[in-house]
């Protein structure tokens, strides 16, 4: 048996928790041979932490083989602890009225002191994952504080827009889920981003070419993928949750496949017209456990970067709101 890695999750008593803890412990995420112990940090209020002892029963009661250890905290710096991974899952939500350069600045000062203790607790390998929205800018901000971990570390989650633009592409294909390949999402986790349909294949052939119609894919496709989030809530009156849990799962398990082929929000060095200070989606190629390069052939139509263009202003806007603070 291996010796177990140390997984950190926030906003462990969440919905997204609520799905996602039972799929680590399983070894759904890090496989089938990776004891794991659970570092579980909710936020210091007393009905998250009371709910989270409740989850930390049901984890106990399933009598995982795989897991090791359960630990449960309201302090970061224990949370954190020679952590492997650190799954930034909690997130202040948006209140009614609240203007977003609000919800971008509160949320900015949790993932500014969660990226200075990762920075100075974590283990030498830690690798940090972003849930929490505004998920590409908080990993920015928690990046813009480490010194020892270096922005490659620090990823965040556009997964679950993948898997939905894959489904997408397969239903309106007609054929199964499993021959839709390489359809990768640009720039932000928000109704901007853009799914590049033209670098995808179904059944070995361009997506556009097999399914033909190219007003859909560029209205109806692109705005099912980037409202899909939206659409949940309204039909189910919450958030997606098991979807998100499993693309999170997804997403480090794909991380940590040499030659997984994949999307992920990291820090752009200029590729794609990117702004060099913001994380954005884009394709990568895992090298290594924990390790990647981008793939930076892919070229852009008119219309793709116009996509790109209107999503890296996003970006750069909501840096903007919270430059003061990660200086
Ligand atoms: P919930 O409100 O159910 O849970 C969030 C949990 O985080 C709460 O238990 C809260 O007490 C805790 N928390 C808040 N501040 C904390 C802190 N400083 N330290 C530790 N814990 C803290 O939200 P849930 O539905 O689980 O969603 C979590 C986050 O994921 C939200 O920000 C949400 O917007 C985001 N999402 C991101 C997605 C993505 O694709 N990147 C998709 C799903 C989801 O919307």
């Amino acid at each position: 048996m291996k010796s177990p890695i140390r997984v950190a999750v926030t906003g462990a008593a969440g919905q997204i928790g609520y799905s996602l803890l039972f799929r680590i412990a399983s070894g759904a995420m890090f496989g089938p041979e990776q004891p794991v112990i659970l570092q579980l940090i909710e936020a210091p209020i007393e009905k998250a932490m009371k709910a989270l002892e409740g989850v930390a029963m049901e984890l106990d009661d399933c009598a995982f083989p795989l897991l090791k250890g359960i630990v449960m905290t309201d302090d970061p710096k224990v949370g954190f602890k020679d952590a492997n991974w650190c799954l930034l899952v909690g997130a202040k939500p948006r209140g009614p009225g609240m203007e977003r350069a609000d919800l971008l600045k509160d949320n900015g000062r949790i993932f500014i002191a969660q990226g200075q203790i990762i920075d100075q607790v974590a283990a030498d390998d830690a690798r940090v994952a972003v849930v929490g929205n505004p998920a590409n800018t908080n990993c920015m901000i928690a990046a813009s504080q480490a010194r020892r971990l270096t922005p490659d570390r620090f990823t965040a989650m556009v997964r679950l827009d993948q898997n939905r633009a894959q489904t997408q592409l397969a239903k309106k294909a007609g054929v199964d889920l499993t021959e839709v390949k390489n359809i990768f999402i640009y720039g932000n986790h928000s109704p901007t981003m853009f799914p590049a349909f033209a670098h995808a294949t179904i059944g070995g052939k361009p997506a556009p070419v097999v399914i033909n119609d190219a007003a859909w894919l560029q209205g109806p496709f692109c705005e099912i993928v980037g409202k899909r989030g939206a659409a949940i809530i309204a039909a189910r009156g919450a958030s997606s949750a098991a979807s998100a849990a499993n693309a999170l799962v997804d997403h480090v398990r794909s991380l940590t496949t040499p030659g997984a082929i994949h999307s992920i929000a990291v820090k752009s060095n200029g590729t794609y017209g990117f702004d060099p200070n913001v994380w954005a989606g884009m394709p990568v190629k895992t090298t290594s456990p924990g390790s990647y390069e981008v793939i930076t052939n892919y070229t852009m139509d008119d219309f793709a970067k116009s996509k790109l263009a209107a999503t890296n202003k996003e970006l750069v806007d909501e840096r903007s709101f919270v430059a003061e603070m990660i200086k």
